[in-house]
């Protein structure tokens, strides 16, 4: 007889209240499925990447890939709504907070949930970036799929980690909506 395949039920899966309409699918592999994907698009709507939100070794890590911006450094944030109207993408709304703090990890009164470290673009204008995020990855889930759903969004300029609201990033000139799986 074949050995038995124990697997446990994550406990991440055992859930009351708002989060159990959030339930994996019932043919959920072994392997935690992605808990976001954003396809990315240029301010004038065309492809510029994709970014996953995976969950490893019980962390959420945001794994990016960005082609078409302009060399150098970037700021990259987790935006409140889910909507990517270019070409300004405002209709992305400020920065993910569910925690009503400031902008900023240099922010004494910071930070958002949605802050994420610059990222720089190389000669050829790619971004290849793997962050992990710090915190709960199904809390994580549990913001960025909201009423109103998240973006993530890549401005023209780095942030600086500290003026509220945006860290005087810039325009925003990639955005892609946060959708599920
Ligand atoms: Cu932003
Ligand atoms: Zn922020």
């Amino acid at each position: 007889m074949p050995a038995a395949l124990a697997v446990a039920v994550p406990a991440a899966l055992v859930v009351a209240g708002p989060a159990a309409a959030t339930a994996a699918e019932p043919t959920a592999p072994a392997l935690a499925p992605p808990l976001a994907t954003a396809r990315l698009v240029h301010s004038d709507g065309t492809p510029a990447g994709l970014a996953r939100i995976i969950s490893a070794d019980g962390h959420a890590v945001i794994v990016v890939e960005i082609t078409g911006v302009p060399a150098g450094p970037h700021g990259l944030h987790l935006h409140a709504v889910g909507q990517c109207a270019g070409p300004a993408f405002l209709s992305a709304g400020s920065h993910l907070n569910p925690a009503a703090k400031a902008h900023g990890i240099d922010n004494p009164a910071g930070s958002h949930l949605g802050d994420l470290p610059n990222l720089t673009a190389d000669a050829q204008g790619r971004i290849s970036a793997r962050i992990h995020f710090a915190g709960d990855p199904q809390a994580l889930a549990t913001a960025l799929f909201d009423a109103d759903g998240s973006a993530l969004v890549l401005h023209a300029g780095p942030d600086d980690y500290k003026t509220d609201p945006a860290g005087n990033s810039g325009s925003r000139i990639v955005c892609g909506v946060l959708t599920k799986g």
